[in-house]
C-alpha cells in the first residue's frame, strides 16, 4: 500500500562534525566539537529529524533537566582500539550465531549492486585509498585462531604476512544508481523477516536510512507508525520528497523493494529478494542463530539526535549492535558500506581505518569501533538501570 503522505515542516540539525584529531590507537575517546561540514559524497546525513521526548515515551521520567536528559559517556570509557576481523572471546557464539545469515541467504547484503573485485599488486593502489589487503584479511584469521586454540601461544599481533611475501589488494567497484535528495525512514525491527528483506535491499543499492526501531512493547516508534499509516505492521518506510508536503509511505516489504530499486538501482529485485516464498523462510532461517535477538522493548532514555551507524546488513559484527540498537529503541541514521560501497573510503578518510561497525554518538561525542564494546557502551549509556 502506497500513499501520498502531508508531512509537518521538521526541524533540521546540524550534521553530525567531521572528527578533526581522533586517534583510536592512543584510545582517544570524546570528541567535543562544533563545525558542520560533511564529506561532500555523503548521502542523506544533512537532514536528520530531531527526535524530541513523545509524551508517552518511558524517558522522561529520567530527566536530569525539566524536559531534556543529559546524555554522556560511562565515566570508565575509553574507546578501543580496532581489530579487524577479530571476535572478542565472550561474543564467539554470537557472531558465529549472526554469521549463519550469510550461508541462508547466500551473502545477500554483502556486496553492493554491480559488485566486482580483482586481485591487485598493493603498488597498484593509490595511497590513501581503502583497500582490502589480503594479508590483512589472512594474519588476523590466524591471530583468532591462534588465541582460541591456543591463547597462551607467542604468536604476535603484530606479525605482518606482507613482510614475508608480495602483499595483494582486493580492488572492489560497483554500479550504482541515483541517490535519493532526502533520507529514507523505515520503521521496524530486527528480527522480522520481512524487515531484513528490506535491510538487505538498502545495503544493496548502498542507501543511507534512517531507522526507527519498533520493538515489540516499544513505547514510541510503533504507536507512531499506527497513527501514520493506520495500523503496526512492519517495516514500514516514509520517503519524503523535497517538496516538504509530499512523499510516499509503504507498508508492504516487496512493494518497498520495488520502490527503492526503480527509483535508486536499476528496476531489477536481487534474484535472491524475488523468489517469493523462499525469499521469506530464508530470511527467517537467516535469524535462527540469533534467537529473536532485537525484538523486544528493553526501557531506555530516547535521546535527542539519532546515532549514526556505519554498518550493512551482511556483517555478522554489525548485526549484533543493530540488534541492541533496536532493543533500546534508539533511532539511528545508518550508513550503509557493504563491499564496494563507495562510502569506505570515506570512513577511511575521516579516521584513517576502515571498518565497521564505526558508532558516532552526537549525543555524548563518542565516535568507536568494535561491536562488543559498542554493545556495552549503547546499553550503559542508554538502557534505564
Ligand atoms: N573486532 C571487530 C571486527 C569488525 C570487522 O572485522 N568487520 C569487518 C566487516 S564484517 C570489516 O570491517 N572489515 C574490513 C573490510 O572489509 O575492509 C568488531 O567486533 O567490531
Amino acid at each position: 500500500m502506497a500513499g501520498v503522505l502531508n508531512f509537518p515542516t521538521m526541524p533540521i540539525v546540524r550534521s553530525i562534525s567531521p572528527q578533526k584529531t581522533l586517534n583510536h590507537r592512543r584510545g582517544i575517546s570524546v570528541r567535543v566539537s562544533s563545525e558542520s561540514s560533511e564529506p561532500s559524497t555523503s548521502v542523506s546525513t544533512k537532514e536528520v529529524p530531531k527526535l524530541g521526548f513523545p509524551s508517552s515515551s518511558s524517558s522522561s521520567s529520567s530527566s536530569s533537566t525539566a524536559t531534556t536528559p543529559v546524555f554522556s559517556p560511562p565515566s570508565d570509557f575509553v574507546a578501543p582500539n580496532p581489530k579487524r576481523f577479530t571476535v572478542r572471546p565472550d561474543k564467539l557464539i554470537d557472531i558465529l550465531g549472526a554469521s549463519l545469515a550469510l550461508f541462508f541467504r547466500f551473502a545477500t547484503g554483502v556486496f553492493v549492486s554491480g559488485y566486482s573485485a580483482s586481485l591487485v599488486p598493493q603498488s597498484e593502489i593509490p595511497p590513501g585509498t581503502y583497500a582490502l589487503e589480503v594479508a590483512d584479511a589472512i594474519h588476523n584469521f590466524e591471530v583468532i585462531e591462534t588465541k582460541l586454540c591456543a591463547p597462551h601461544s607467542s604468536k604476535s599481533d603484530n606479525w605482518n604476512l606482507c613482510d614475508s611475501i608480495n602483499c595483494y589488494k582486493v580492488k572492489e567497484t560497483s554500479k550504482l544508481g541515483p541517490r535519493p535528495e532526502k533520507p529514507i525512514e523505515i520503521y521496524e525491527f530486527e528480527s522480522c523477516p520481512f524487515c531484513r528483506k528490506v535491510r538487505e535491499i538498502v545495503s544493496v543499492l548502498d542507501l543511507d536510512v534512517i531507522f526507527y526501531p519498533c520493538p515489540k512493547k516499544g513505547p514510541n516508534f510503533r504507536p507512531k507508525v499506527a497513527q501514520m499509516g493506520g495500523k503496526q505492521q512492519f517495516p514500514y518506510m516514509v520517503h519524503k520528497s523535497v517538496d516538504p508536503n509530499t512523499g510516499v509511505a509503504m507498508y508492504e516489504s516487496d512493494e518497498i523493494i520495488k520502490y527503492l530499486v526503480g527509483k535508486y538501482g536499476d528496476g531489477n529485485v536481487p534474484l535472491m529478494l524475488s523468489l517469493g516464498l523462499f525469499t521469506t523462510l530464508t530470511e527467517g532461517f537467516a535469524m535462527i542463530g540469533r534467537m529473536g535477538r532485537g525484538s523486544s522493548y528493553t526501557p531506555s532514555r530516547l535521546p535527542p539526535e539519532p546515532l549514526k551507524i556505519w554498518s550493512y546488513e551482511g556483517s555478522p559484527f554489525c548485526k549484533v549492535v543493530r540488534e541492541v540498537l533496536v532493543e533500546l529503541e534508539l533511532p539511528h541514521l545508518l550508513i550503509n558500506c557493504a563491499r564496494g560501497s563507495p562510502k569506505r573510503q570515506m570512513l577511511y578518510e575521516k579516521v584513517g581505518h576502515f571498518q565497521v561497525p564505526y558508532l558516532e554518538d552526537p549525543n555524548t561525542g563518542v565516535q568507536m569501533f568494535e561491536s562488543a564494546e559498542i554493545v556495552e557502551y549503547l546499553r550503559a549509556t542508554y538502557a534505564l538501570k
